[in-house]
């Protein structure tokens, strides 16, 4: 099964995703950890998203996708894949359906997950202080929420008028939220 997870910075995506991966057997692909990873390692890439990310701005389209490619043709996704991260704006979601379409692996499931604003600040505030990642700073978390209001927002009805979209109420326990994502994957 091949699943998109939408939703705010805050709302969950990464915590579901790692829990579904368990249930539904298929790697848990996550650009912001492909982009982690790389700035821990210093590679090249690495080092360009590093200041982009601590501010809270996208990374460039053309980067991220590069990076999403290569993960994509190793053999474990073959099986299926959870999306978590990408895409992030209406760009990417045309090359995601183009990149699928040559992979011969179209997306079966868009899950957007809907949580209040007050809600992912008191996440995001949470994490800042378990964890301290660096684009958890109020000012960080202010500009990545408007950034998914301008960019990110317009992708939702993008996956709505192609018929793939369910959205799911992503406020309560990690564990009520996994059981209602089970259900609405059918
Ligand atoms: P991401 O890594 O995708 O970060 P995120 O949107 O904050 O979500 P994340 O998945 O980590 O957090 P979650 O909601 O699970 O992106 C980071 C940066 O990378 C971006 O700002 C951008 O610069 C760059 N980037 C990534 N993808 C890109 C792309 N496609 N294009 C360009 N740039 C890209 O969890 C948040 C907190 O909530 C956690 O502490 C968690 O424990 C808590 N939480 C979750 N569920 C909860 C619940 N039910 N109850 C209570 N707490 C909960």
């Amino acid at each position: 099964m091949r699943i998109v997870l939408l939703g705010a910075p805050g709302s969950g995506k990464g915590t579901q995703a790692t829990l579904l991966k368990n249930r539904l057997n298929v790697p848990h692909v996550s650009t912001g950890e492909l982009l982690r990873a790389a700035v821990a390692a210093g590679t090249p890439l690495g080092k360009q998203a590093k200041s982009v990310m601590e501010s809270g701005s996208l990374v460039s389209d053309e980067i991220v996708l590069g990076m999403l490619e290569e993960r994509l043709c190793l053999d474990d996704v073959q099986r299926g894949f959870i999306l978590d991260g990408y895409p992030r704006n209406l760009a990417q979601a045309r090359a995601l359906d183009t990149l699928l379409d040559r992979l011969k692996q179209p997306v079966d499931k868009t899950l957007q997950l809907d949580v209040a604003e007050n809600t992912l600040l008191a996440r995001l505030a949470g994490r800042a202080k378990a964890e301290g990642r660096a684009d958890d700073n109020p000012q960080s978390v202010a500009h990545r929420l408007h950034v998914y209001q301008q960019q990110t927002a317009p992708v939702i009805d993008y996956y709505q008028s192609h018929g793939t979209l369910v959205r799911v109420p992503g406020e309560g326990s990690v564990e009520e939220i996994l059981e209602r994502i089970v259900a609405a994957l059918g």
